[in-house]
């Protein structure tokens, strides 16, 4: 396997609960998820006057959440950084292991904040921090466009996993696991370049920042996680929505109204390390 992470990063890693891999995937993959987001959310990169929609109403349009988060989940522009093999080697550096699946996830289209789109930014946890064992899990953000700080990323809460055992003694029994007090928390707002890739823990406290700038936050989301070869219900659902082009039948998301890539789309082709990733071929 080839090896992504050196052992600055992993130092970084093990001490800051991030990691930031450089050129994660090529201008060209990059330009093509931009340009797959622009043309299905119906939108033009040089109007502003176009990128903004409401949530819930314009019938037929499809949705965009306050947080730019967009129902697109299954194009060949996204398969292929899911199969990138430096996106997967610094995923096998993290996890120590070559046998993982990737994420089936959507992409942000977080537009700058504006008086009638006054997005202020979130931060939670992607898991249950009550539960013990604590799931031990990653998250990963592609940025597709260079992203300055406060310029609507990622933002963390640096090292929390390391202090997360002592912080949780200091907090009420009725807090809510999945949402943190941020008081006395330091949150940090990620400057990223186009084809960083940011991988986290998720114990970080974490989410969308608001966007104070005049572009576009534009980004896909990728994690990997152990593959769960002996889960025959979970590859078999991890199958059809690649082969059918659905999103995750979850509440969190919401899909298409349109169902553009239901109805218009091609099932994305795999490589060989892409079918593994998937679930199609045991590793
Ligand atoms: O937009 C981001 O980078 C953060 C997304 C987030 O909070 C998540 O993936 O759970």
């Amino acid at each position: 396997m080839m090896h992504v992470l050196t052992q600055e990063d992993l130092d970084f890693w093990h001490s800051n609960g991030y990691v930031i891999v450089r050129d994660a995937v090529p201008q060209a993959n990059l330009d093509a998820v931009a340009d797959t987001i622009w043309e299905f959310m119906e939108m033009d990169r040089a109007d502003p006057a176009t990128w903004y929609r409401p949530d819930d109403g314009d019938e037929g349009k499809p949705r965009l959440k306050e947080s730019g988060m967009a129902e697109l989940y299954q194009h060949q522009s996204l398969w292929d950084n899911r199969q990138h093999p430096r996106v997967y080697g610094a995923f096998a550096d993290i996890w120590k292991t070559n046998k993982l699946w990737v994420s089936i996830d959507r992409v942000n289209l977080n537009p700058p904040a504006r008086a009638d789109w006054d997005f202020q930014g979130f931060v939670h946890w992607d898991i249950d921090t009550s539960l013990r064992p604590l799931p031990n899990r990653v998250q990963g953000v592609l940025s597709l466009v260079d992203v300055p700080a406060n310029a609507g990323g990622l933002q963390v809460v640096p090292g929390f996993h390391r202090r997360f055992h002592d912080w949780v003694k200091t907090q009420p029994a009725d807090r809510d696991p999945r949402i943190p007090d941020m008081t006395g928390l330091e949150l940090k707002s990620l400057a990223m370049q186009a084809g960083d890739l940011v991988i986290w823990h998720s114990l970080l406290p974490h989410g969308t920042g608001r966007n104070n700038s005049a572009r576009p936050r534009l980004a896909q989301y990728i994690t990997m996680f152990p593959a769960k070869e002996d889960d025959d219900a979970m590859r078999q659902e991890r199958i059809s929505l690649w082969r059918e082009r659905k999103s995750p039948d979850r509440k969190a998301f919401p899909g298409d109204p349109r169902r553009w890539e239901i109805e218009r789309g091609a099932t994305a082709k795999l490589t060989p390390l892409g079918e593994k990733l998937l679930g199609l071929r045991n590793w």
